[in-house]
């Protein structure tokens, strides 16, 4: 991906100085490559404009360097240029209607958002009014059915009106109702015509214009001319995972003045996320936000507490400190996110193991509290009998108190298998890697 340089750049500059010619130099590559996305240029020289001023003049941060800072910067104002806010999806009763031009993933996109809704819960049903592509609907209802979900279609009719209305109707007992409606090679107005019948007729919650990542800064103009016709609550860019175009695309929208709610990253129907521009530039930089980083992973690990760890000193009041400094910042899934090499791990873990981790770790804290100082410098102490006390003391059982030793166990073992240059790192990542998510 195009995008992936300007991780290089920031590399690059990161092994540099950080004066007013590394600062030019930094911005000018970040231009090149953003122009190479196909953002527009007039807003990457706006974004340059910022970035160099606030790179330059703002005042520095106590405990920051001016490189870090400048990356910060460069950071903030890249998930402001993309948006800032993570999108939000409603998990409830709803009619979706998607929209877009050939090809631009709209039949992929229905089953993906049905699986979406699927797996919060809710029963889902898909109507088929595309009565334009030959064999539209045979392509619809295997992907449907590939995911066990309900579709409907008259696979005869020529009037997606008509299907619309027979198909709410059969699928009125279902919470979230998504249309797939047609495409066309480019926007005209026989297009126009149908789907603002279509609007008229379904009324939807959510009127989502679907573009593929590849038409680049195209996707400003289709944003206007669907919101335009029928007044859009959104955009969703497909084929993230493929063009090296994405971030015109994304920047455009925005400018369009039409947010961006979820990206296809993939032809699979679990190939989706809601945006979040804060995840997509922690990605594309491969690192986390530098100065919640810096200032946080500070508190969360003193060099003098860490050289005590390595020795193998590591308590359970140590492992109980490292949970409170998790939790202070911020929801695990944040947490990881910060941590450089960890962003891409939250995307990976099953979305739904994290919550769970997180209440486990307030469990545990709660386990900690109930046990005596002693028995928290000296866990060796902590027999059966112990074990059943700490259990009533915190309201858990005491396969849980178990579970929580077997924890601090596995992470004293690794923290003694670690260099002290890899704790200094980013030890609180690896330490990470030594819970067991629960299953
Ligand atoms: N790599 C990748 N391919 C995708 C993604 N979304 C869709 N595709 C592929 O893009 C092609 C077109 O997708 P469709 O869902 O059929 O597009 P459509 O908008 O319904 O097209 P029409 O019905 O012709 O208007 C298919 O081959 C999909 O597998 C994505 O996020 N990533
Ligand atoms: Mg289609």
């Amino acid at each position: 991906m195009v995008l992936e340089k300007l991780k290089d750049l920031l590399l690059a500059f990161s092994k540099r100085g950080a004066d007013r010619a590394e600062i030019d130099e930094l911005v000018r590559g970040i231009q090149r490559v953003l122009i190479q996305a196909d953002v527009d240029v007039k807003l990457v020289a706006e974004l340059a404009d910022r970035i160099r001023k606030k790179a330059l003049e703002e005042k520095l941060p106590a405990g920051i360097t001016r490189r870090e800072h400048v990356i910060k910067v460069v950071y903030d104002e890249l998930v402001a240029f993309l948006g800032a806010k993570k999108a939000e999806a409603k998990v409830g009763r709803q009619k979706i209607l998607l929209l877009g031009l050939f090809g631009a993933g709209k039949t992929t996109m229905t089953v993906k958002l049905a699986r979406f809704f699927q797996k919060r819960g809710l029963k889902v049903g898909i109507v088929g009014a595309d009565v334009w592509r030959p064999a539209a609907f045979e392509q619809l209802r295997q992907l449907a059915a590939n995911n066990n979900i309900e579709v409907f279609g008259l696979p005869k009719e020529k009037d997606p009106v008509r299907i619309v209305k027979s198909g709410l109707q059969e699928m009125r007992q279902k919470d979230v109702v998504i249309v797939d409606s047609a495409g066309r090679s480019a926007f005209d107005d026989a297009l126009r015509k149908e789907i603002v019948e279509l609007n008229k007729i379904i009324s939807p919650d959510e009127k989502l214009l679907v573009v593929s990542a590849d038409i680049g800064q195209a996707a400003g103009k289709q944003a206007r001319e669907f919101n335009a016709a029928v007044g859009l609550t959104g955009v969703i860019v497909t084929k993230m995972d493929s063009s090296a175009k994405g971030g015109g695309a994304l920047s455009t929208c925005w400018a369009a003045g039409v947010p961006v709610k979820f990206i296809g990253v993939g032809e699979k129907a679990d190939d989706l996320e809601l945006y979040d521009p804060v995840r997509f530039v922690s990605r594309i930089l491969g690192m986390g936000d530098i100065q919640a980083l810096v200032e946080k992973a500070k508190t969360a690990l003193e060099p003098k507490k860490a050289e005590e760890m390595l020795r193998g000193e590591f308590t359970l009041s140590d492992f109980y400190e490292q949970l409170q400094a998790m939790q202070k910042m911020g929801p695990l899934d944040k947490v990881l996110e910060m941590i450089p090499g960890f962003g891409g791990l939250t995307a990976r873990l099953p979305k739904e193991m994290l919550p769970t981790q997180e209440q486990k770790m307030k469990r545990w804290k709660f386990m900690i509290d109930s046990m005596t100082k002693e028995e928290r410098n000296r866990p060796e102490l902590i027999d059966r009998s112990r074990i059943e006390r700490i259990a009533r003391g915190s309201g858990s059982k005491p396969e849980e108190v178990k579970e929580l030793l077997k924890n601090y166990e596995a992470m004293r073992k690794i923290l003694k298998k670690m260099k002290p240059s890899a704790l200094k790192r980013g030890g609180l990542g690896k330490m990470f890697s030594g819970f067991k998510m629960p299953r």
